[in-house]
């Protein structure tokens, strides 16, 4: 933990929110090409402590509230915007909207909109990684709804059994949709969990980005190492509800309170202010730099013209030789 430490994450943190704040309010003006849209205000923490942890060649999946994941990771913000302004300069041309955003660049597979259906991408990405010794471990990132679901079991299971090189992290910010954790699934905590797939568990405070960022880096060393997946619980919470137009009338206001004191960026700044880790002037910095950064987002997306009907249909097969050549250079290199 230091400067360099401190930089980086309040950086990714304020990039985050920032984006997420912006992002509604284009909502309101109905400027968003859907109004599909989840943001993940107040779980910063954990999309930033992970990706931190993350080397250049690693892989991420993400999900359908993956925008901070993307962005921690180094995502375009412009790029982004204009996807979710349904633009031809989006990340998918404008066609694929807040919950599809992939940039193969930087190893993120994509977000996904299937409730738990990117960590069964993330095992095969892991396997990919062992069959061809490429050095790269693949963070899974996934919320509590996803625990309950099979493909969750069948994923830890497989990982395990082969020892692939995955962090899985469930980013439980107490909710899948109106449902609460506590209803959905009995009191055990994520260190058990792991057990049962005789991999080690961690449960971890993901208001705090320093401690989710040791989890994620301790999991990603011993995956690099060659001894396999961990399971990272990481305890959170969406200050805002499921989606646009969810009022969490199911929430109790006095829990909700509790868990906005806890934010995760104004903690982060105390405790650099009071490390030395970082100054007044750097805080106001970075902010005034993430201020910037977001307008010219902004400014990107709207001057970019819309995805075009035309183009509905490319890109949703590969072209049948590239296809082939790439299996086969696959195959000979297995
Ligand atoms: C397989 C599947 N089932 C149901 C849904 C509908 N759905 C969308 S988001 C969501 C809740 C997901 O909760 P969680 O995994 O905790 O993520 P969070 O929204 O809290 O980030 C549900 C049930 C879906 N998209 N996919």
């Amino acid at each position: 933990m230091n400067h360099e430490f401190a930089v980086q994450a309040l950086r990714h943190m304020l990039r985050i929110r920032l984006f997420e704040e912006r992002t509604l309010e284009v909502l309101m003006q109905g400027k968003l090409a859907s109004t599909m849209c989840h943001v993940s205000i107040g779980q910063e923490a954990v999309a930033a402590g992970v990706c931190m942890a993350m080397q250049p060649q690693d892989y991420l999946t993400s999900t359908h509230r993956g925008h901070g994941h993307l962005i921690a990771r180094g995502g375009d913000l412009g790029r982004m915007m204009a996807e979710l302004m349904g633009k031809e300069t989006g990340y998918c041309k404008g066609r694929g909207g807040s919950m599809h955003i992939t940039d193969m660049a930087l190893g993120h597979l994509g977000a996904n909109g299937i409730v738990g259906g990117h960590i069964g991408i993330a095992v095969g990405a892991g396997l990919w990684s062992k069959l061809s010794a490429n050095n790269a471990v693949t963070m899974c990132l996934f919320g509590d709804g996803a625990v309950t679901e099979g493909v969750f079991h069948e994923a830890l299971n497989m990982a395990a059994v082969f020892r692939l090189p995955v962090v899985f992290v469930c980013e439980n910010n107490q909710y899948a949709m109106s449902l609460p954790w506590s209803k959905s699934t009995p009191a055990v905590d994520f260190k058990t969990r792991a057990a049962a797939y005789a991999m080690p568990g961690i449960d971890v405070d993901g208001q705090d980005v320093a401690a989710v960022y040791q989890a994620a880096r301790e999991a990603a060393e011993r995956a690099r190492r060659g001894d396999g997946p961990t399971l990272i619980g990481a305890h959170t919470y969406r200050f805002f509800g499921h989606s646009r137009g969810d009022p969490s009338a199911y929430r109790d206001p006095e829990e909700e309170r509790r868990w906005r004191e806890r934010d995760p960026i104004p903690l982060f700044k105390a405790r650099a202010l009071s490390a030395g880790w970082l100054s007044q002037d750097d805080m106001a910095a970075l902010e005034a730099d993430a201020r910037q950064a977001m307008d010219d987002a902004v400014q990107f997306a709207e001057a970019a013209p819309p995805a075009r009907d035309a183009v509905a249909f490319e890109d949703v097969y590969a072209p049948s030789g590239a296809h082939s050549a790439e299996r086969e250079r696959q195959h000979s290199t297995l």
